[in-house]
């Protein structure tokens, strides 16, 4: 048998996940609607993306409403509010949302506003561009009724401080879930920074997809500096005729392949989710074995059917799936072992 991806059973009313349930894993296969998310905590946005689905709303709300909700999660460093800072100690926030019919909106390096996912949506129904980025992304916020509020909160300002003695930028894998084995052979989370972006795709009870990405990026990253995120194609892609896909990683290597177009383009041509993901995740390490070696990418797809697949680089790159028969969350396989 390949080797094995594990599903695990989420404990969905708690933050502590204890153990895992071990089941050989390809793809997997729901009825629509159906949600999945970017790491563990993608269940909490599920949750409220599935009230939305649940009641046979548009993928598109399902997206922006549970987005929101990591978005305003505090303890998600890599995220939204609490987010960490550029190297100056500013928080700038990505995100980009995009439906079924190549509808998409993005705001890239906005600083002051909570829900980059919803003023994303704004710029993609209310505007005749794709991208509002810095200051323009913030007076288009403030001009449409969003707040300014300080993101920067006293455990991300003191994480920066504490960063600035050494000022060495070397972006953490897995610094999203830090899974570690226990001796009894069961999976926890541990680390103090156990969050990251989060990549949202939804097929709803009419068959429409839709997808999100939101992030304050890299930790410490240049003053100015964008990811793969909110770049429609790199962080996230959604075809109607075929499905969707979103990335989680080190940003500059995603856009350098445009990640989650090429999974897109491999499921066009045939190849399951997981597959795609795992072909876009193979050219990566083929092109710099040892870059490779030292960061996580991972990819999440979901086609129009419902199949749903991921691939890493690395171990340790999780997501989440919501749908009417199943609530998990499942550790996905990884190019390295
Ligand atoms: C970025 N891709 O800004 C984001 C960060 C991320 O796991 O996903 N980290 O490059």
């Amino acid at each position: 048998m390949e080797r094995r991806s594990f599903i695990r059973n989420g404990i969905i009313a708690g933050t502590s996940i204890s153990s895992y349930d071990y089941k050989p894993l390809e793809n997997i296969s729901a009825t629509k609607p159906i949600m999945v998310s970017t790491w563990d905590f993608g269940k909490y946005a599920n949750t409220e993306g599935w009230k939305i689905l649940s009641a046979n709303g548009h993928a598109l709300d399902a997206i922006e409403q549970a987005a929101r909700v990591t978005e305003a999660d505090e303890s998600n460093k890599t995220v939204g509010y609490g987010g960490y800072p550029d190297r100056d100690g500013r928080v700038t926030l990505d995100a980009c949302i995009m439906d079924e019919s190549g509808n998409c909106g993005s705001v890239m390096a906005m600083e002051h506003i909570k829900h980059p996912i919803s003023v994303a949506r704004k710029v993609m129904e209310k505007t005749p561009h794709i991208i509002l980025v810095g200051d323009g992304a913030l007076q288009f916020a403030l001009d449409n009724g969003f707040q300014k509020e300080n993101l920067l909160t006293p455990d991300s300002k003191k994480a920066w401080e504490d960063w600035l003695k050494n000022s060495k930028y070397e972006p953490v894998i897995n610094i999203e879930n830090q899974l570690f084995k226990k001796q009894d052979n069961s999976f926890a989370l541990g680390g103090i920074n156990n969050h990251d972006t989060i990549g949202l795709l939804a097929l709803d009870a009419a068959g429409k997809l839709s997808g999100g990405c939101t992030t304050s990026g890299m930790a410490f990253k240049m003053h100015g500096r964008v990811g793969d995120s909110p770049v429609i194609g790199a962080g996230l892609f959604v075809d109607g005729e075929v499905g969707a896909a979103t990335a989680t990683g080190v940003g500059e290597e995603v856009i350098r392949c445009v990640g989650s177009h090429s999974v897109v383009e491999y499921m066009r041509n045939g190849l399951s989710p997981k597959e795609a993901c795992k072909k876009v995740v193979d050219r990566i390490a083929k092109r710099d074995l040892e870059k490779a070696k030292k960061m996580q990418i991972g990819f999440l797809a979901l086609d129009k059917s419902g199949n749903v697949g991921a691939y890493a680089l690395q171990k340790g790159f999780s997501y989440a799936l919501k749908s009417a028969s199943e609530e998990i969350v499942i550790a996905v396989e990884s190019y390295f072992d």
